[in-house]
C-alpha cells in the first residue's frame, strides 16, 4: 500500500502529560511503516466532559502505509503501553494518553469500531486547532468550524503546574516495553524532549542485565550514541548498569542505572540522568 498522510490527535490529563505525548510520538515513529512527519504545538485546554484536570492536546501528522483499522489497533496498543487503562463506565473521563485518528488523506472511513474523520472533530477546538497546525491544507475545509468554536485555545506555555509534574525527582512514565533497548530509547526520547534532568521508567519485562548490555547496541541504532557501558554487582543481589555519553540533540546522557530487586526480579527500574 502506498504512503499517505493521516493526522492523529493526542490528549493527556493524568500523570506526566508532556512526557506521555513525546513518548507516544517516539513509539509511533519507531513502528514499521510509520513516520511522524510533523508535530503541532502543545495546547493546554479546558476539559470537556465531567470535572477533571486540564488537558494537554496536540496532533501528529504521520506518513503511513497502514490501513485505518491497522492504525487504530496500533494506537490502542500504544495507549496501553503508556499506561492507559479503560474504565467502561467512564465516558470522556481522565486519561494518561488518548490517541484518536482525526483525519485520513485517503478519505472517510466508517466501520463499527472506527469513524474517520473523528465523529466529534467539528465540535472540538482542542482537536481542530492542532489538526490545522499539521495539515494547513485543511484550513479551507475545517477552518470555519474552528472559528465558530472561538478559534485556537491559548498556546500552552511552561506554566508552574506543568513544571511541578516533572521537576525535582523528575517524571515517571509507566511503559510496557518490548525490549530493554526500546524502553531505554523511549525513556531517553521523552526525557530529552521535555528537557528534564531525570526520567525514571518502570518496566515489566523479563530480562537480565547482561541482556541489557547487549541491547545497548540496539539503542545506539535508534539515534543515540553510547560511549561506555559498565555493569556492576551491587549489594543485596542488586545489579547496576551504567553507561555514559549518549546524545540526543543538545542533551548529554550522563548517567544510567538499572537495577532489579530480589523481591521481584521481573520488575526492572531504569533511571536516566540527562544534562543540558
Ligand atoms: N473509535 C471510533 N472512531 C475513532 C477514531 N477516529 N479514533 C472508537 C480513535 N478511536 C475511534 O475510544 C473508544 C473507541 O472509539 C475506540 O476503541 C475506537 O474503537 P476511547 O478513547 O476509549 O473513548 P472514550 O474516551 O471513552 O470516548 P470518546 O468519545 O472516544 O472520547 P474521546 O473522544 O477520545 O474524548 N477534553 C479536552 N480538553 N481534551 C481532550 O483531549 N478528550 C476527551 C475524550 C474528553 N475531554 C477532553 C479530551
Ligand atoms: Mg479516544
Amino acid at each position: 500500500m502506498a504512503m499517505r498522510a493521516v493526522v492523529v490527535g493526542v490528549g493527556s490529563n493524568l500523570g506526566a502529560r508532556e512526557a506521555a505525548i513525546h513518548a507516544a510520538r517516539y513509539l509511533l515513529h519507531a513502528r514499521e511503516g510509520i513516520e511522524v512527519s510533523a508535530v503541532s504545538p502543545i495546547y493546554e485546554t479546558e476539559p470537556l466532559g465531567p470535572p477533571q484536570p486540564r488537558y494537554l492536546n496536540a496532533a501528529f501528522r504521520l506518513q503511513t502505509e497502514h490501513s485505518p483499522t491497522e492504525l487504530l489497533s496500533l494506537l490502542l496498543r500504544t495507549e496501553r503501553r503508556l499506561g492507559r487503562r479503560r474504565h467502561a463506565d467512564q465516558r470522556w473521563g481522565p486519561r494518561s494518553i488518548d490517541l484518536d485518528l482525526l483525519w485520513d488523506e485517503r478519505g472517510p472511513h466508517e466501520s463499527p469500531s472506527l469513524c474517520v474523520p473523528h465523529r466529534e472533530l467539528l465540535k472540538r477546538d482542542f482537536a481542530l486547532a492542532p489538526l490545522l497546525d499539521v495539515a494547513p491544507e485543511l484550513v479551507a475545509t475545517f477552518g470555519q468550524s474552528l472559528e465558530r468554536l472561538g478559534g485556537a485555545p491559548s498556546r500552552w506555555t511552561r506554566d508552574a503546574r506543568v513544571v511541578a509534574e516533572t521537576s525535582r525527582r523528575g517524571f515517571e512514565v509507566d511503559v510496557e516495553a518490548d525490549s530493554l533497548a526500546d524502553a531505554c530509547a523511549l525513556s531517553l526520547a521523552s526525557g530529552a524532549c521535555v528537557g528534564r534532568p531525570w526520567s525514571s521508567l518502570h518496566l515489566n519485562v523479563e530480562a537480565d542485565v547482561e541482556a541489557f548490555a547487549r541491547t545497548v547496541r540496539d539503542v545506539s541504532k535508534r539515534g543515540f550514541s553510547i560511549h561506555r557501558v559498565s555493569i556492576s554487582h551491587c549489594a543485596k543481589s542488586q545489579w547496576g548498569v551504567e553507561f555514559h555519553g549518549a546524545c540526543m540533540g543538545n542533551a548529554r546522557l550522563t548517567d544510567v542505572r538499572l537495577w532489579t530487586t530480589p523481591a521481584s526480579h521481573r520488575q526492572i527500574r531504569l533511571r536516566l540522568a540527562v544534562r543540558y
